[in-house]
């Protein structure tokens, strides 16, 4: 039943402007919610985001890098991040991109913990994503959405979940998007350069599981799939845009938006695996 409706809400939230899309999603949420969803003893009451921007004025300025701002690093050698109004989802500014390639793998970083705090539990992050150019002499290489978090067992930092956007050129995974569920790579679609893709990382770092909708379709059914390495993860502290070495890439970020659950459609998809995984591990104390 949660994916059936589901994909109803996602019918409704195509109507709307995707600036108007995340409130208007909360509220559709709580109604549903509300009327007994069976989803975890967190859900029911609607939460504002964490952290939310669109890299419109006059939080950003047009060229400005955003190095230092709110959260966002730039640690790379061939890489810039700056704002951008050469394509925008929404207002007339995003987060542009660009590596110029080199013998290391460059990151965009944004460190969510200090601009949302402790963020635990249930949580989406969202963001639209416009790939122009991904290319490289090489194989293999790729542009990796990266969400971390801490992972229990070592209480260090960890990736948690990998979306790779493979490079444009010649590869046999040419504009694959592969995501890795546990210890295994999975294809789960194709980009389009210079088209906006809407995605959304729900995420449970109670379960330990995760799931992804792009354009409104989920990558996962109902079980959801497992954070990388099968790891057991706490709070989510950084977002990281990596590039592999040698890769040539421009693209644009915009609607970035960290939101605690339950504002988050995937989540509905995800509610019930969520409630038998959580039972099932709490039978398992040992994997806590
Ligand atoms: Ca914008």
């Amino acid at each position: 039943m949660p994916a059936i409706v589901a994909g109803k809400v996602c019918k409704v939230g195509r109507m709307y402007s995707r600036s108007n899309m995340m409130r208007k999603r909360i509220g559709v949420l709580g109604v549903l919610v509300g009327v007994g969803m069976g989803l975890s003893s967190h859900a029911g009451v609607a939460e504002a985001a964490l952290y939310e921007t669109g890299f419109e004025a006059p939080d950003f300025t047009l060229g400005q890098n955003i190095h230092g701002i709110e959260g966002w690093s730039n640690t790379a050698n061939h890489a810039t991040a700056t704002i951008s109004d050469d394509a925008a989802a929404s207002g007339s500014q995003a987060l542009k991109i660009t590596s110029t390639g080199g013998g290391s793998t460059d990151q965009i970083n944004h460190d969510v913990a200090s601009q949302a705090g402790q963020v635990l539990g249930q949580i989406s992050v969202g963001m639209r994503l416009r790939i122009d150019t991904l290319t490289s002499s090489l194989d293999g290489r790729d542009m990796t959405l990266v969400i971390r978090g801490i992972d229990e067992s070592t209480n260090t930092d960890a990736d948690m979940v990998t979306i790779s956007f493979k490079r444009s050129n010649s590869d046999t995974v040419a504009n694959q998007i592969i995501v890795r569920n546990g210890f295994t790579d999975v294809s789960v679609g194709t980009w389009t350069a210079e088209q906006w893709m809407d995605l959304e990382i729900s995420l449970d770092t109670e379960a330990d599981v995760f799931n992804l909708s792009i354009n409104g379709d989920m990558a996962f059914g109902s079980e959801g799939a497992d954070f990388r390495s099968n790891r057991s993860m706490a709070d989510l502290t950084n977002v990281q845009f990596r590039h592999t070495v040698w890769l040539t890439s421009s693209y644009f970020v915009d609607d970035y938006i960290v939101v605690p659950e339950p504002a988050s459609l995937a989540l509905l998809v995800l509610g019930g695996a969520l409630c038998l995984r959580r039972n099932r591990k709490r039978t398992l104390p040992s994997q806590r």
